[in-house]
């Protein structure tokens, strides 16, 4: 029995040393739920703490691969198959040369209280390697989706273990698992997500981790009789998640100032309408090229190796990688006036810039509720494989805003405080309770 938090945080630091991310990750939610552990004794006989901090199953495995001059290449890949309480395994895999064990370990557990929150069946997962996909040529690519499918095809399957993208992986590498999944396995099922509109896919799943996003933080601005209507807004990242949480943005009123890359930032202060985020969308999808050029095209500013942080804005959206805004990224932001942040990506904001947020009693939306569609979306992708059937566009869209606003309830059930709802205690309570009680249903395994 641990007398304190950071007695439990203590223990598992010695026992995974190096993954910080992973104890970061941890650190916020046992913080969130210590109490609420403490006052159900239950939790604390059947020792719930210490079994969901140790993944179900952890795979590495190497990854051979020919390049197009005829070397031969080794990368690693895994797969770490966290939580399945509730459902099977669920999580994207990511493609980064940054991609290490306590990365993905972060990742899959953040999912399993974020996969809890959308109410769909899906436990918590994720994997991905440190192949890094950017300069590599498509045969490239394709060569190295294949051997990593050879080894993942026997831990997966649609009703054991259904991965998808985040960093790195999108439509393309999606296709070319599928590909390998159904050749070796000969058969063709839900076995990822995220597939292309002929072959599985869902309506929306490409605009759903972003979109959510939005629909999470107009939700929150709701709240307070506010909207995104001539907001001014400071987004980060210039992927699959940005793009459509830019996207939707302007679709709700406010005007998008900035996107980013690992290179830099641009600052458009004129906004990112529809008509430049369409050469966004075709210059980072088709071009596969960087931000900078945005700036050339249309003469805007460029903050070449800087963060979006220092812009002045009213809403921020990090949705570029963990650890990107930092304590005093957090302060400028507030400084200059910005009140509300939702995340799209996992874990942009360190503890620090959370704790400054909390303090400063600014609406924020931590990643787990907030970027929650993509992969509830995923979910839905799931049904419509099992039922052999396709929903319209306008339907997906419809559950995916109902999803997000059900999230946005659960946090004010259980993060509610005095005047302040506190949205990263709400959802990591409100996530927990689902899996733990699972885990308490299904005994000792
Ligand atoms: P993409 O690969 O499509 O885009 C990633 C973007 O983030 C790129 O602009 C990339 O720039 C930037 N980026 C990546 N690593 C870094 C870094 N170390 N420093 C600065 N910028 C960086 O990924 P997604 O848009 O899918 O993912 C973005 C975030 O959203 C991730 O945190 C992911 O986990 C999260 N997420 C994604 C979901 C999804 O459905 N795709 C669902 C929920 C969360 P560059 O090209 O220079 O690397
Ligand atoms: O972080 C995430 O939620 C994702 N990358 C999406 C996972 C999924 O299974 O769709």
């Amino acid at each position: 029995m641990y007398k304190t938090s950071n007695e439990f945080i203590e223990k598992l630091v010695t026992k995974t040393p190096g993954e910080i991310e992973f104890h970061q990750a941890v650190k916020e939610v046992v913080h969130s739920i210590w109490d609420h552990v403490q006052e159900n004794p239950e939790y604390l006989h059947a020792n719930i703490l210490d079994r969901i901090v140790e993944p179900e199953r952890t795979i590495i495995f190497r990854v051979p691969w020919l390049d197009d001059n005829g070397n031969i290449q080794v990368n690693r890949g895994y797969r770490i198959e966290f939580n399945s309480a509730i459902g099977p395994y669920k999580g994207g895999l990511r493609f980064h040369p940054s991609v290490n064990l306590g990365i993905l370990k972060f990742l899959g557990f953040e999912q399993i209280f974020k996969n809890s929150l959308t109410t769909i069946s899906m436990g918590g997962g994720k994997g991905g390697s440190d192949f890094d996909p950017k300069g590599k040529s498509s045969e490239e690519v394709m060569k190295f989706c294949q051997s990593f499918m050879t080894e993942l095809q026997r831990h997966i399957g649609p009703y054991t273990d259904v991965p998808a993208g985040d960093i790195g992986v999108g439509a393309r590498e999606i296709g070319y698992m599928f590909g390998q999944y159904k050749k070796i396995r000969n058969e063709f099922t839900g076995v990822l997500t995220g597939k292309g509109l002929n072959w599985g896919g869902s309506l929306i799943r490409p605009e759903a981790t972003g979109y959510g996003t939005v629909y999470f933080a107009e939700e929150m601005l709701n709240k307070k009789n506010d909207s995104f209507k001539g907001k001014i807004v400071a987004i980060s990242g210039s992927g699959n998640v940005a793009q459509y949480a830019a996207e939707k943005v302007n679709q709700l009123g406010g005007k998008v100032v900035s996107l980013s890359d690992s290179s830099g930032t641009i600052f458009d202060k004129d906004g990112i309408n529809d008509e430049k985020l369409k050469y966004v969308f075709d210059l980072k999808n088709n071009q596969r090229g960087r931000i900078k050029e945005y700036s050339n095209k249309f003469k805007s500013e460029y903050l070449d190796g800087k963060k979006p942080w220092n812009i002045k804005c009213d809403i921020a959206l990090p949705c570029a990688t963990q650890n990107e805004i930092n304590k005093s990224d957090a302060e400028n932001l507030i400084k200059n006036g910005c009140f509300c942040i939702a995340e799209g990506a996992n874990m942009p904001s360190n503890n620090d810039a959370v704790d400054v947020y909390l303090k400063n009693k600014i609406l924020f939306g931590p990643g787990k509720a907030a970027n929650a569609g993509g992969v509830a979306v995923s979910g839905l992708e799931m049904s419509q494989n099992s039922i052999f059937s396709s929903w319209s566009r306008d339907e997906v869209d419809l559950k995916l805003s109902k999803i997000m606003k059900n999230i946005h309830s659960q946090c004010i059930e259980f993060g509610s405080e005095n005047n302040y709802i506190n949205y990263v205690k709400g959802a990591n309570i409100a996530g927990f309770i689902k899996v733990a009680d699972s885990m308490l249903d299904q005994g000792v395994v």
